[in-house]
């Protein structure tokens, strides 16, 4: 079999669901063609290879390249001093009333040149790509208008050219409502639904729309008619629910077959019902969980028994999870939601590029999906979530 690359002595996590767990083969061998994967199994059943390079692993473990599944990636200025504020004692809720919050960070991107935009996130990408990311989910969401929100996509798009990694955008512009339409809010929506959705759709700036529905942001019935305008113009939908108060948010994005319901901490058994039902997947974002010390778990437990896929992202965002690495993410996952080990590592592979749509073309290491491979210097799967700060990444591939 002529092939591309191939990788012999290697311990497979290959997340596929067809074995169980991780999906683990001990001696394992896995070989590439034109980017995608052309074999991968055990070394006793492998057939003879001719390969244009082979990469010797030396007993290594070969995952699927982590995909961090929703990120605020793209933005300017930066938020510490609000930081400094809520230690001592203002809350999220109260700097978002007095402008600050989301809307601080509105201006420093509305001023920010596509350049200086660029700068300040491949500053941020880069740390996520050294633990082995090669997928990364970017929101809009902190333009508020239609220059701005559609810069934000085009600088996550051109993070792809300028970087190995493979950027999944969302529109998020119904982030918060911006001062200027503070006195019409009909008129900011009207404004997404009838201008801002249907050129992101049209110029194809994004794959998905995605709405923040919290009584600081949008109401459940704003994010219906922001959801139906994206299901009219053939975009995919996902939203940040549940996460300070519940207002039935999983509920209502499973009504709408959303990919992913995201955060989730107030959501109920009826949400999580709900979601199972409709193949909606579960985005854990323990940063912000911890950020904002809060402390009413998401129904983890409910979840599981539902079978409600789970995923682990950073929400990387200057305001509640200025975090830049998915490991860590992953270690809080397990540390303060009590996830198994496996259940992080889906969460990061097979189950996140489900939360993407992307779950026929990565995510696993199964043939046919894309050949983007991250190697590591670990003995046991279990060290990817036990460690915190370590770098145990020993070499990456987008497309090997
Ligand atoms: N939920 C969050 O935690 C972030 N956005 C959202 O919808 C916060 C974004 C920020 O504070 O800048
Ligand atoms: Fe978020």
């Amino acid at each position: 079999m002529r092939v591309d690359r191939l990788f012999t002595d290697v311990r497979l996590m290959t997340m596929s669901p067809d074995r169980p767990g991780l999906g683990v083969i001990e001696k394992g061998v896995l070989a590439t063609r034109n980017g995608r994967i052309a074999w991968v199994g055990p070394h006793c059943e492998a057939p003879v290879f001719h390969a244009a390079e082979e990469i010797k692993g030396e007993g290594r473990w070969l995952t699927p390249g982590l995909i961090d599944c929703h990120t605020h990636l793209v933005w300017a200025g930066d938020r510490a001093r609000e930081f400094e504020l809520r230690l001592e004692g203002v809350s999220y809720e109260e700097i978002a009333r007095q402008g600050g919050g989301i809307l601080a960070t509105v201006r420093a991107t509305r001023a920010a040149s596509r350049e200086e935009l660029l700068r300040a996130s491949l500053t941020r990408l880069d740390a996520l790509l050294a633990e082995g990311v090669t997928t990364v989910e970017i929101k809009s969401g902190y333009g508020l208008e239609p220059a701005t929100e559609y810069r934000q996509l085009e600088v996550a798009a051109a993070l792809e050219s300028a970087r190995p990694v493979r950027i999944a955008r969302t529109f998020l512009g119904a982030h918060t409502v911006p001062p200027e339409y503070a006195s019409d809010r009909a008129g900011y929506i009207e404004l997404l639904c009838s201008t801002m959705i249907p050129h992101v759709a049209r110029e194809r700036l994004a794959s998905a729309v995605d709405v923040f529905c919290e009584r600081i942001a949008f109401s459940p019935e704003e994010t219906k008619r922001i959801f139906e305008a994206a299901r009219a113009h053939g975009l995919a939908v996902k939203l940040h629910a549940d996460q300070l108060s519940n207002s039935g948010g999983a509920a209502l994005a499973a009504a709408f077959h959303a990919l992913s319901a995201d955060h989730l901490e107030y959501t109920d058994s009826e949400g999580v019902q709900a979601m199972a039902r409709a193949g909606t997947v579960a985005v854990l974002l323990p940063g912000a969980f911890y950020c904002l010390r809060e402390t009413k778990l998401p129904p983890i437990e409910n979840f599981r028994r539902a079978g409600v896929p789970m995923a682990v992202a950073t929400d990387c965002n200057p305001g509640t999870s200025p975090m830049v690495s998915l490991l860590l993410a992953l270690n809080m996952a397990a540390t303060l939601f009590r996830l198994t080990v496996s259940e992080c590592l889906l969460g990061v592979t097979r189950h996140a590029a489900r939360a993407l749509g992307l779950e026929d073309d990565r995510g696993t290491l199964e043939i046919g999906k894309r050949a983007d491979l991250a190697l590591w210097s670990i003995e046991q799967p279990a060290e990817l979530v036990y460690w915190m700060g370590a770098r145990p990444l020993h070499q990456r591939w987008v497309g090997a």
